[in-house]
Formats: structure tokens, sequence, C-alpha cells
């Protein structure tokens, strides 16, 4: 058993505690993510003064609207976009396109990128701790992020409405973001990434009578308590997409019925967050969590950005 897997077990028997005292699920997480902070108090003190330094001079620290949850973006926005999404294509391409495909756990949302490739395409994580992304997520958290995962998925053609093909918001924190950006043209019927506004979710769940953690929602559900006029669906060209917290905005994807879709997709949390050990690392097709960063040795901030010191 690893140092992980015992300090999941604490946690999952406080949140077990606190239930059984009767305190409502998110205040019993909230139990977790207060003891994590105390344990980790230097480094989320330290993560605080890194932050503050870098938004000093930067225009970046409100690119992400708090009150909304969201940022779209064009393939203009970041000057390391075009050469990241290049990466992603040939990568997609040297493992055999839409062909080649061996579909993973979530057969409709498949991540084909490896460790390997991540070494062997700099480009993609120039852009990921570019100064530009890491600020705008950073000004967002209030404090310097951790890159959690990243992948290249393919959503290919599919009839299922399932899983996270089905509204929900991410529980392992209570705030998050990923990162969408579009490798192909994507039209509606490819299965954009598709979300409503924090503000909008905020009052879906409470007329949901839904309270923090699991839970997914049929459309019909979601429309009874909600103007879908709202919804926003990433479509798009290449190089396209959003920042999105997907903690505090009910979203879906992959619904593709017409065409494939592929998306680079990552995804920054606040440190430290409140993800309980699922055992779902090297899993075929899940997100890469175990990010190379060895080209970083004489880099401390992109160290603490992919939390290795
Ligand atoms: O684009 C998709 O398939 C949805 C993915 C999703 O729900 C997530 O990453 O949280």
């Amino acid at each position: 058993m690893t140092t992980q897997d015992s300090i999941d077990l604490l946690d999952i028997a406080l949140v077990g505690f606190a239930k059984r005292m009767g305190a409502p699920n998110k205040l019993a997480h909230g139990l977790v993510k207060a003891r994590r902070s105390v344990v980790h108090v230097g480094d989320v003190m330290r993560r605080r003064r890194q932050g503050a330094a870098l938004l000093e001079n930067s225009n970046w620290g409100t690119f992400i609207d708090q009150a909304s949850g969201y940022r779209t973006f064009n393939p203009n926005t970041f000057p390391m976009a075009s050469a990241a999404v290049a990466a992603s294509l040939r990568i997609f391409e040297s493992k055999g396109g839409i062909e080649g495909l061996t579909r993973g756990k979530k057969p409709f949302f498949t991540n084909i990128l490896d460790a390997h490739d991540v070494e062997e395409h700099p480009e993609l994580l120039d852009l990921i701790l570019s100064p530009e992304i890491v600020e705008s997520v950073t000004g967002y958290f209030g404090t310097l992020p951790r890159l959690k995962c990243m992948g290249v998925f393919v959503s290919a053609a599919n009839d299922s409405t399932e899983s996270s093909q089905l509204f929900h918001v991410d529980n392992d924190d209570f705030r998050q973001i990923k990162c969408f950006i579009n490798l192909v043209e994507t039209g509606p019927g490819q299965g954009p990434f598709t979300f409503l506004p924090a503000q909008s979710t905020a009052t879906a769940l409470s007329a949901l009578g839904h309270s923090w953690g699991f839970g997914r929602f049929s459309d019909e559900e979601v429309a009874s308590v909600t103007n879908m006029s709202e919804s926003i669906a990433l479509t798009g060209g290449m190089g396209s997409g959003a920042f999105v917290d997907t903690s505090r905005c009910l979203h879906y994807g992959s619904r593709a019925r017409q065409g494939y879709r592929l998306v680079l997709m990552f995804n920054f949390m606040p440190f430290p967050d409140l993800k309980m050990n699922k055992g779902m690392f090297d899993m075929p097709g899940m997100p890469l969590f175990r990010i190379p960063a060895s080209r970083y040795e004489c880099d401390p901030l992109r160290r603490t950005l992919l939390g290795v010191s």
C-alpha cells in the first residue's frame, strides 16, 4: 500500500464519520479539504505567494470569469496553441487515426496520449505550462494550480447517452479548470463539449434538489429547470476551445452521432485537491496522470505546476 492509498483511506473514513454525525456531503468533503490543507500548509502558502508574484505584472489573471466559471477562446488567443494542435494531430495520425483507434474504458471518450508522446512532442507542455495559460488558471484559483492530467481524446461516432455523455458536475474538488481545444472542425453532430455557465448550473442544481456530489441528469430534467438556450456547445474550428470549471458548470460531451470529435484536454486542480484514489491510473483510454517532468529539472515553477516539488 502506498502513502497515497493510506491517506485516502483516512479521508474516506473521515467522510464516513462526518456523514454518520449528520454532516451534509459537501461539509464532509470540506473537512477532508481542510485536513489536507493543514497537512500541506507549507506548500499551500508557498503556492499562494508564487501565484500572487506571477500575477503582479500579468494581464491574464482575470481571463477566466469567476462568476460564470468559464472562458472561450479562439485559435489565435494563445501563441503556442497552433504548434500544440499540430503536434496532437501528428500523434493521432501516428497511431493510425480514427481507423487505428482501440476504444478504452469509456469507449466514446478515449485518450490516445501516453507519456512517451509528451516527451517526444514538447509543444504540448509548452502550451499547457505557458505563462498565458498558467496565469489564467492561477488568477481563477487565486493560487498556483497543479496540472492533474491531460490527453488527446477521440470521441468516435456512437449512439450511447450514458456516463459523462449525461449532464453532470465533476466532484473531485469544489473548483477545477478543464481546458478543451478542438483539434478538428467540430460541428453539433460530432459530440462537442457542452455546458451551462456556473450561475445557471447553481440555479438548476438547487431546483433539482441536488446537494454537492455525484449525480447525472437527463436533458429533460435539466430543461425542466433551466432555459436551455443558455447552454454553450464548443463547436468551431481547429484550435478553438474553452476553459471550464467542470465542478461548477453542468456539462456533457461525446454525443458524436455524425463523424468523430478530437480534442486536447488538460485539467488543472487547486492544491491540495479532494480526489480520493480510485485506481484510475494507467487504465487504457483514461487521461494521462503521470506527466513526465524530467525536462523541467531546472525549472522550479513548472515542477510545482506538475506537482513534483
Ligand atoms: O467531452 C466529453 O466527452 C465530456 C468529458 C467530461 O465530462 C469531463 O471531462 O469531465
